[in-house]
Order: C-alpha cells, then sequence, then structure tokens
C-alpha cells in the first residue's frame, strides 16, 4: 500500500500525534478480535454476553473459565508488526499517545513505554468485591478462586460493559485527543463507548483522523486518510516512509523534551 505523500507531510511537521488501538491491532498475533465468531466452548456466547458483572454474578465459574482461556492464548501470543511499529512511533514525535482499548498487553511487550489501558488488562486480577489488585492466592480448587482477604471470588482487572471508566485513563485520553494534530484509529470497529467517542473528539480539535482497518467503520466516511489494510502491513510501510522522509529532507528527531 503506498502511503499517501499528503498524510506523510502532515507528520512530517505533526509536534503530537494520539493513536487508540483495538482488537484488529492483535489479530496477526492470533488473538481474535470481538467481531470474529467465538469458537469451541465459547462458540454459543457473545462477548458482551460474557463481559459483564451480571454474567460474572450469574456464572461465575463460566466467565472466569473464559478469562482463563483468553489468558493463555494471549501469553503464548507475540507482538506482531503493528506492535513493533506503534513502539517505534512512540520515538518518532515529541508528544505521542497510545490509547488501547486491549486487553493483552502486547503493545507493552513489543516495547510501548506509555499505553492507556482504558479498559484493564486480562493479565491483572482483582476481588470482586473489594476492588483491590490480587497477584497471588491459594489454589483451594475454588473457581473463580477466592480472594485471600475477604474470600469474595477473585476476577480479571478489566473493565466489563455497563462498568463505569477508569477515570484517570480516560482523562489521559480524553486530553490526548482533544490536543493531537494527527490523531490515528487502528484496529477498531469504534462501536463501544466511550471509546468510540475519542476520533470525534480528535476531529471536533482540528486533527487529521487516520483510520487503518481492512474494513469500513462508523468513521471511515469522516477519516482525512482511510487506509483500508491490515495494520501489521500499513503501519511497518508507513513507519518506513517517515523515517525515508526523515532521512531525505534530514528532518531531525524533533527536539525538545518529551513531556
Ligand atoms: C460505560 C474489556 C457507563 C473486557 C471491553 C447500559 C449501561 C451502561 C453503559 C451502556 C449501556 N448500554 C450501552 C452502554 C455503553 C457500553 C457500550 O458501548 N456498549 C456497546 C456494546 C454498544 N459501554 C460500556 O458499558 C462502557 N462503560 O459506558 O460506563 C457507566 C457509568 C457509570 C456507571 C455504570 C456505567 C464499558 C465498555 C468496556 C467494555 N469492555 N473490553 C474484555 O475484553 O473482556 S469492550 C471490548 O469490545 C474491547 O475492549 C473493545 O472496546 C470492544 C471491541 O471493539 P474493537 O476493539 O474495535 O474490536 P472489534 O472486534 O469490535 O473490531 C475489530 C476491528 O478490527 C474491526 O473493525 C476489524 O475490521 C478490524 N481488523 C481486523 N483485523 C485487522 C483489523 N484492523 C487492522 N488490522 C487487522 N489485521
Amino acid at each position: 500500500m503506498t502511503i499517501p505523500a499528503e498524510l506523510l507531510q502532515r507528520l512530517a511537521a505533526a509536534k503530537s500525534v494520539t493513536v487508540l488501538t483495538g482488537a484488529g491491532v492483535s489479530a496477526e498475533s492470533g488473538v481474535p478480535t470481538f467481531r470474529d465468531a467465538q469458537t469451541g466452548l465459547w462458540a454459543k456466547f457473545s462477548p458482551e454476553e460474557l463481559a459483564t458483572p451480571r454474567a460474572f454474578r450469574r456464572n461465575p465459574r463460566l466467565v472466569w473459565e473464559w478469562y482463563e482461556w483468553r489468558r493463555k492464548l494471549v501469553a503464548e501470543a507475540r507482538p506482531n508488526p503493528a506492535h513493533l511499529a506503534l513502539a517505534e512511533m512512540e520515538k518518532f514525535f515529541p508528544r505521542f499517545h497510545l490509547i488501547t482499548q486491549n486487553v493483552d498487553g502486547l503493545h507493552q511487550r513489543a516495547g510501548s513505554r506509555r499505553v492507556i489501558e482504558l479498559h484493564g488488562n486480562i493479565m491483572r486480577t482483582k476481588c470482586f468485591d473489594e476492588g483491590t489488585l490480587v497477584s497471588s492466592w491459594e489454589d483451594t480448587g475454588d473457581v473463580p478462586p477466592k480472594c485471600p482477604a475477604c474470600g469474595g471470588w477473585l476476577r480479571p482487572d478489566v473493565v466489563w460493559f455497563e462498568e463505569p471508566m477508569p477515570e484517570a485513563e480516560m482523562e489521559q485520553a480524553a486530553t490526548a485527543s482533544a490536543t493531537c494534530d494527527v490523531f490515528f484509529s487502528i484496529g477498531t470497529s469504534t462501536v463501544v463507548y466511550p471509546a468510540a467517542a475519542l476520533p470525534s473528539e480528535a476531529l471536533r480539535s482540528g486533527a487529521a483522523l487516520v483510520e487503518i482497518n481492512p474494513q469500513p467503520t462508523p468513521f471511515t466516511a469522516q477519516a482525512h486518510f482511510a487506509l483500508a489494510g491490515a495494520a501489521g502491513v500499513v503501519l511497518p510501510e508507513l513507519m518506513m516512509a517517515l523515517n525515508a522522509l526523515r532521512r531525505s529532507r534530514r528532518v531531525t528527531t524533533f527536539d525538545g523534551p518529551r513531556p
């Protein structure tokens, strides 16, 4: 895919870039997206049916086991070229924010150092009743395991549907979306709110919206640049083109401390 010259120019002049990623960025690592049909044991459930407090209260074992299955899959997954390109992109701009809806931690494993996890992280566990993080517990054979402090159920440290968003992360994400020159929406169907409102925030503040997704989304028509391709293909090409531009124009690494 050829990266539009105008996009390269915008990026070469950009002082602040914000990226929002969704499950599509991890698709090439073998982590199923939410749009992918669930398979095997989980074929008859939709993620929206399982990722809620109600589902957990109704059948804690089922929900816990779904997350155990996903945790094992994520632990065996490796960051793909999309994650690696975004880790490189972080160093390219004076101000760069990476906001992710993903809970797999693959951005961090690819080397991204500052990641705003809007929906938590599947590799962390917390007490369902107290909300406190729990890093180890006795294997009593209970499924879900019990909180060592209060005896309540343990659960994954992710934001379920109809649960409130983490305030600090949401505030950081909203500010990063409202103060950037270029906003990338990558690998997300942009249907889950309030994350899906961030591209609108960026557009309202005058940022150029770049979408990278093989499929159209509700934002494709509003995007200044809609790159219809896989993130693992488009992002490495984008970084190669940006580096070539920098070499050709001897655009030095942006001076000034990264905030
Ligand atoms: C909230 C963590 C308010 C868990 C997730 C009633 C009450 C309260 C709220 C609501 C309500 N009714 C509706 C809502 C709002 C609700 C919502 O938006 N629902 C949707 C279904 C309409 N939102 C919430 O509930 C949020 N909380 O509003 O709180 C509140 C306030 C006070 C008190 C109480 C409540 C919380 C939402 C967070 C849910 N948690 N994940 C877990 O992972 O198990 S959401 C989860 O689904 C993801 O994190 C992500 O956000 C979303 C899936 O979206 P995507 O990441 O985009 O993935 P998807 O599969 O959809 O798309 C993949 C895309 O990639 C596709 O476009 C595909 O084309 C593309 N692709 C594929 N391959 C590639 C690719 N792209 C590039 N390269 C490739 N190779």
